[in-house]
């Protein structure tokens, strides 16, 4: 096992794999930059050493000053977090060609991964179900494009390779209107990615946004780790998840289950890794896949009792997962609110100092956050300052008790997103579950925000 892993990011994952960390019996050492010198985790960490001031360019994002601090602390093995160089393929070669583990997949996979046109050929060929769309990237001649378009059948999306989570797509309704986007896609891709290739999807117009957690060791053992249902979210930001995804059928759930485990085995993938679908109409439509731990994860550790982060190390470390996925069983109903610092109505970021800070507790009530009374949240960063996980036997219960700690937050000096989350969770449509990617949008516009 490694004695001393580096964390290469912050914030409340920076907290979460020093505590996987200290539970292993690891040391580890933090990077931090010039805004979170009096962040908890700083505080709290064997080590922890400054790699540059506030803009994440000269810090986070820098790979010699990361490196350099492995090499002078000692560190075996970088664990990326989230965010910032956690898809970092050439960041993850430099990390392994300077001696140490990456706590992550491979970097070919990462690559794979990160073009999603080789993604999703990745993944039609290991037989996981995809949006119908071109076969690879689109060719260049205008008649080709418009006969792929029309055997597809309109509306059709033209997505860039080079992005994902929602950056660099387009939607298109008539063919007098195709030929321009693809063009201006491609334009926008090449100087946003340095990739102008695109290729195009049937446009899915009222879908969920369902994902499956999986795990696979350096051993050809691979597992699925049950679905969450992402949907709440605004303009591509998440804010609120759920395990397991209301109203789908189990079997077919299993079934693209056991397909994106199937698939890892097939691709030699390593690591922990999240297959992201768009459900309508009761099918599953692979998009993207994610290959690195994500800010969701908890709703999967409270329904599986399995701690995803320390299996990330382990996997790291070489061991062979310690499960089979006949001993995976789901239990009960997770739920997470994303809590950020930011206008309730507006949403724009509202950093500044905490003056009191009161998290929630009891029974099936987890908070993982960094803030603390007191905690200054730096302009520099991402608005998320902590996220309330509840679990209970159902999703009845698990609601009530999301009510229940939202009413006894206390956040002061800052706004945050906490009002939005009490309306949601009283919201009589989010309590029948199962709303679409577009509800909350809806929804802000008819509460007239
Ligand atoms: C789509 C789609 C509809 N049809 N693809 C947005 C983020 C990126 N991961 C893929 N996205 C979408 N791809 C087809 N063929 C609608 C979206 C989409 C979306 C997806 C998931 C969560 C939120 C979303 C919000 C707007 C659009």
């Amino acid at each position: 096992m490694f004695k001393k892993i580096l964390i290469a990011n912050r914030g409340e994952i920076a907290l979460r794999i020093q505590r996987a960390c200290r539970e292993l019996g690891i040391q580890s050492v933090v990077v931090y930059s010039e805004a979170d010198r009096e962040a908890k985790y700083v505080k709290l960490a064997d080590e922890a050493v400054c790699i540059g001031p506030a803009p994440s360019a000269q810090s986070y994002l820098s790979m010699p000053a990361i490196i350099a601090t492995a090499e002078v602390t000692d560190a075996e093995a970088i664990h990326p977090g989230y965010g910032f160089l956690s898809e970092n393929a050439d960041f993850a070669e430099r990390v392994e060609s300077s001696g140490f583990t990456f706590i992550g997949p491979t970097p070919a996979a990462i690559r794979t991964m990160g073009d999603k046109v080789s993604a999703k050929q990745a993944m039609i060929k290991a037989g996981v179900p995809c949006v119908p769309g071109s076969e690879g990237a689109l060719p260049e001649d205008p008649k080709e494009i418009v006969r792929i378009a029309r055997e597809v059948g309109y509306p059709v999306i033209i997505k860039a390779a080079g992005g994902g989570g929602g950056r660099g797509m387009r939607v298109v309704h008539t063919e007098a209107a195709l030929i321009h986007a693809v063009q201006t896609t491609r334009a926008e891709a090449g100087a946003a990615f340095g990739n102008p290739a695109v290729y195009m999807e049937k446009f899915l117009e009222n879908p969920r946004h369902v994902e499956i957690q999986i795990l696979a060791d350096t051993h050809k053992n691979a597992v699925w780790l049950g679905e969450r249902d992402c949907s709440m979210q605004r303009r591509h930001q998440k804010i609120i998840e759920e395990a397991p995804a209301p109203g789908i059928p189990r079997r077919l759930i299993e079934k693209v289950g056991d397909r994106c485990a199937a698939a890892c085995k097939k691709i030699g993938y390593r690591g922990a890794g999240t297959f992201e679908f768009l459900y309508e109409n009761g099918e599953f439509y692979f998009i993207e896949m994610n290959t690195r731990v994500q800010v969701e994860h908890p709703v999967t550790e409270m329904v599986t009792g399995i701690d995803i982060v320390k299996q990330q190390i382990l996997i790291a470390a070489g061991e062979k997962l310690p499960f089979t996925q006949r001993q995976i069983e789901l239990r009960g109903h997770a739920i997470e609110c994303r809590i950020n610092a930011e206008d309730p109505v507006k949403f724009v970021p509202s950093p500044g100092r905490i003056t009191a800070w009161h998290a929630p507790g009891g029974p099936g009530v987890r908070v993982d956050s960094h803030a603390y009374t007191n905690y200054f949240v730096p302009p520099n960063y991402d608005s998320m300052i902590g996220k309330i996980i509840v679990h209970g036997d159902t999703r009845e219960q698990a609601l009530a008790r999301m009510r229940t700690a939202l009413a006894e937050t206390v956040v002061e000096g800052i706004q945050t997103n906490i009002p939005l989350h009490r309306e949601l969770m009283v919201d009589a449509k989010f309590i029948e579950g199962g709303t679409s990617i577009h509800y909350l949008e809806h929804w802000m516009a008819q509460h007239k925000r």
